[in-house]
């Protein structure tokens, strides 16, 4: 599959600002820590990563809006794509010297209608210390660099290898997480929590994660790893089902047959 020009200006912009992060990584106390919230971390490297971004997609299409974790919204033209950004997903890893983080970019179409944004039509999640490259685009399915990517074929809860965000201080209803672990813990092969939700996503379409669930994200996270995820063949929504472009605030994904499996022991752990 030839790689388009909006996938190989997306990866330009990512490798340039992953280039920058590798530089960082590990030079914590040079880089300016503070707190946006109880629990939630920013410093310079997220900044200097995002504003690498910023310049690279701006002038490679000028009239495109932004949507951006740390700088927030910057509107474009209206009838024209906006990016979907998040420059460092797994901040607090990368502050702690784990080597897992990634950047995340989707490309969101405005909806035909005009009120607000539709669908993400190209994603591309980079792994800077894995130098790893996942990318999808809309009906062209997923990729890891010119591999193919599918989502697991198990089936069975008992073989499946779960990922997971536990809720950080302040965001949500701490017992609902709770809930959901009691329901689907016991019933599978094993969970994982490793801190950055679009790599979750990306290992869920790369099928090394069986499926995965989160809530109270925020579209930066989760636009790119969505549509790897549907793209590998598998399924996201919400905790009823529904499927909207992002499932930031409730995220369950998973094959056809995991996901429905998923989707009901959640709904049977938040009824009672
Ligand atoms: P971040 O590193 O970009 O902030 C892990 O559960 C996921 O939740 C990560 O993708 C992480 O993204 C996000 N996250 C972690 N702590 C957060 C917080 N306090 N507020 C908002 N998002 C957070
Ligand atoms: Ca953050
Ligand atoms: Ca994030
Ligand atoms: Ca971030």
């Amino acid at each position: 599959m030839a790689v388009s020009g909006l996938i190989r200006v997306m990866e330009r912009a990512a490798r340039k600002a992953g280039a920058r992060l590798r530089r960082d990584f590990g030079e914590v106390e040079h880089l300016q820590v503070s707190r946006k919230g109880p629990a939630d971390f920013v410093s310079k490297a997220d900044r200097a990563a995002e504003r690498t971004l910023y310049d690279e997609l701006l002038q490679a299409r000028p009239d495109w809006g932004f949507l951006l974790e740390e700088a927030g919204e910057i509107e474009g033209d209206p009838t024209k794509p906006r990016w979907v950004i998040d420059p460092l997903d797994g901040t607090s890893n990368f502050l702690h010297g784990i080597p897992h983080f990634a950047i995340s970019i989707a490309a969101q179409e405005p909806r035909l209608d005009g009120k607000g944004w539709g669908d993400v039509v190209a994603a591309v999640i980079y792994q800077p210390i894995t130098d790893e490259t996942y990318w999808a685009e809309k009906t062209r399915g997923a990729w890891l660099h010119d591999a193919r990517l599918r989502v697991s074929s198990r089936r069975h809860l008992d073989e499946a290898l779960i990922a997971t965000g536990i809720p950080f201080a302040g965001a949500g209803d701490p017992n609902e997480w709770v809930k959901i672990y009691a329901e689907i813990g016991p019933k599978v092969a094993g969970i994982r929590r490793f801190g950055a939700a679009s790599l979750d996503l990306a290992w869920v379409a790369a099928g090394r994660f069986d499926g995965f669930w989160e809530s109270n994200l925020q579209p930066w996270d989760t636009a790119a790893g969505c549509l790897l995820v549907r793209e590998a063949g598998g399924f996201v929504s919400d905790w009823r089902g529904r499927s909207d472009p992002i499932c930031a605030a409730q995220v369950l994904a998973g094959n056809d047959a995991l996901h429905s499996r998923l989707h009901k022991l959640v709904v049977g752990a938040l009824k009672s």
